[in-house]
């Protein structure tokens, strides 16, 4: 029977080290083994799942493969959830993904148990043995829905952005051409399992191509770095913020522990930066301290990667490259017309298979993101010397924080609940070490009293860790303009974040 193509190529690897996680080594076999028990218990005598949508809460490691290629393999859709995620959020993903079963690991049960038996929901635990014998797979047409992942955007509600199984394949083809992925590639995982950059440039990557992943439960300086003294990893991808981390402890080390760290590096195939700007200061100093060019490269949870500097050739500096193999990119001007010359601003618009379907279940939303078959990305660049140069994003409203992309109406509607808060608005002050940190600028109800620590306390709980503000400012009021519309822009010079002009 035919599988699906990640699946087929699963099965030729064998006997090769697929994973390396807390719980041991894996091989591709027994990824296929662990996929075809979670596949058969999801489909429980049925013959194929018909793109039910499958939510699964798993560590990176083997169970979070074997649940995500076992949604697959039954017909679903997989729908990853994140592990920092509170109680709300990640009912608000089940309940707007209308998922059928939540696959758990077993130490994570907990998060989702009760919620689920009120939600109706069925729960399976990763470590579920079927009840039905091995039935045998459906076969999975790969135009079929594959994925689900939840981005936030200019709306205060995330939206679900689906792939199907080619657009993931061409995604995936289009980065191990691009840099040349390799069976005997050995890359570490750290960063979350619920956005772009986690499943498909790494984890996926890695597997298509018959290389090796290990796993990690977060990003841990210490323990990644005795890793790369030891010569583990010939890839690294990481976001910017990871990079500034790795400097600043690298110099705090005695030159003694920091040597074999930095030649573990140096001698690295390849070294990626990615899902924010890598300021050119940074790309300096990572290579006066290790040798290496990093790779920035540009992408988003709607289009997979689309730019990216050379593998062979020049890296630039504060820059992201040319288009990827299969990824078409243009830019617009604010009149509708094509930008035709070099250091003309524009914004972003793609096309090409990577390119996603739909927003589940919103068709206004995903036609309003589209104009002739392009993807509004939102963001703004210029071509410079035949490369794009990211300028800024449409939206003051997107925040990008340590690499996660977050929603400054989703955080001011989680603050509004807020007892003494009468308004707010949230703003990304730029940061060195962060890109942009989480801000609020809030008028109190009368006679009240409201600092940071309380409010982050408040906040724990309601939205993940990643969004709740950093800085605070109490106000009067907030800066409107003669419609009454808060001026997000004066707002971020409240936090002396950029100069606005008179
Ligand atoms: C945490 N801290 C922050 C912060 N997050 N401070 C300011 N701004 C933030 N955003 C603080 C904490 O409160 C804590 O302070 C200290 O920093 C360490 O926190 P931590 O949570 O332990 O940090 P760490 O685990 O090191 O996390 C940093 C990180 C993480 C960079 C590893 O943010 C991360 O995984 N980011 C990647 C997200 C991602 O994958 N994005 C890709 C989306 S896809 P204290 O005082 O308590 O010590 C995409 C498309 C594409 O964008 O192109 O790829
Ligand atoms: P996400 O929606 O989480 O997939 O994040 C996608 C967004 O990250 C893009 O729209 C950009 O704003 C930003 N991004 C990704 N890569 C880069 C980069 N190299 N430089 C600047 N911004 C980037």
């Amino acid at each position: 029977m035919t599988q699906l193509p990640i699946i087929e190529r699963a099965i030729a690897h064998g006997q090769r080290t697929a994973i390396r996680s807390a719980t041991g080594v894996h091989v591709y076999r027994d990824l296929i083994a662990a996929s075809e028990t979670i596949a058969t218990t999801l489909l429980d005598g049925k013959d194929d799942l018909q793109e039910m949508r499958i939510a699964y809460l798993a560590p990176a490691g083997e169970r979070y493969v074997g649940a995500q290629w076992g949604i697959w393999r039954a017909g679903g859709v997989a729908v990853p959830l994140g592990l920092a995620a509170t109680a709300k959020e990640l009912e608000y993903v089940l309940t707007d993904s209308q998922a059928e079963t939540v696959i758990v690991a077993s130490e994570l049960a907990d998060k989702v148990a009760l919620m689920c038996d009120r939600l109706g929901i069925r729960i399976v635990s990763t470590g579920d043995r079927p009840s039905t014998p091995t039935t045998t797979l459906p076969e999975v047409a790969t135009d079929r829905r594959a994925m689900i992942l939840y981005t936030s955007g200019t709306t205060s509600e995330p939206k679900g952005v689906v792939t199907t199984h080619d657009c993931i394949q061409a995604q995936i083809e289009s980065l191990t051409e691009a840099w040349c992925w390799r069976q005997d590639d050995r890359i570490p995982l750290f960063l979350p399992l619920h956005h772009i950059h986690g499943i498909v440039n790494i984890m996926s990557c890695a597997l298509w191509s018959g290389a090796e992943v290990e796993a990690f439960p977060r990003f841990d300086l210490d323990a990644v770095g005795r890793r790369v003294a030891d010569g583990a990893y010939t890839v690294f991808m990481a976001v910017p913020t990871i990079y500034v981390k790795l400097i600043e402890w690298l110099e705090s080390l005695p030159l003694a522990q920091r040597e074999p760290i930095v030649e573990g590096f140096a001698a690295m195939r390849l070294m990626v930066s990615g899902s924010a700007a890598l300021p050119a200061s940074v790309h300096e100093t990572w290579t006066e301290l290790t040798g290496q060019r990093l790779l920035e490269r540009y992408g988003m949870t709607e289009i997979g990667m689309a730019l990216s500097n050379p593998y062979d050739g020049e890296r630039r500096p504060g820059a992201v490259g040319r288009p990827l193999p299969g990824v078409e990119v243009r830019l617009q001007a604010d009149s509708g017309e094509p930008v035709a010359d070099e250091g003309v601003v524009g914004e972003i618009q793609v096309r090409g298979p990577g390119v996603f379907g739909e927003y589940w279940n919103r068709a206004e939303a995903t036609s309003a993101s589209f104009t002739d078959g392009w993807f509004r990305t939102g963001d703004m660049a210029v071509i410079e010397a035949g490369y794009f140069r990211i300028m800024g994003r449409r939206s003051v409203d997107i925040i990008k924080s340590g690499g996660y992309k977050l929603s400054a109406l989703e955080i001011e509607a989680c603050l509004l609940d807020h007892p003494v808060i009468a308004q707010c608005a949230v703003v990304g002050v730029p940061d060195e070490k962060w890109g942009e940190t989480v801000a609020t600028a809030v008028v109190l109800t009368s006679d009240s009293f409201l600092d940071l620590e309380s409010l982050r306390t408040w906040c724990e709980g309601r939205i993940s860790p990643y969004k709740i503000p950093r800085k605070l400012l109490v106000v009067d009021e907030l800066p409107r303009n003669a419609m009454g519309k808060v001026k997000k822009l004066a707002v971020l010079q409240l936090f002396g974040g950029i100069e606005v002009g008179p």
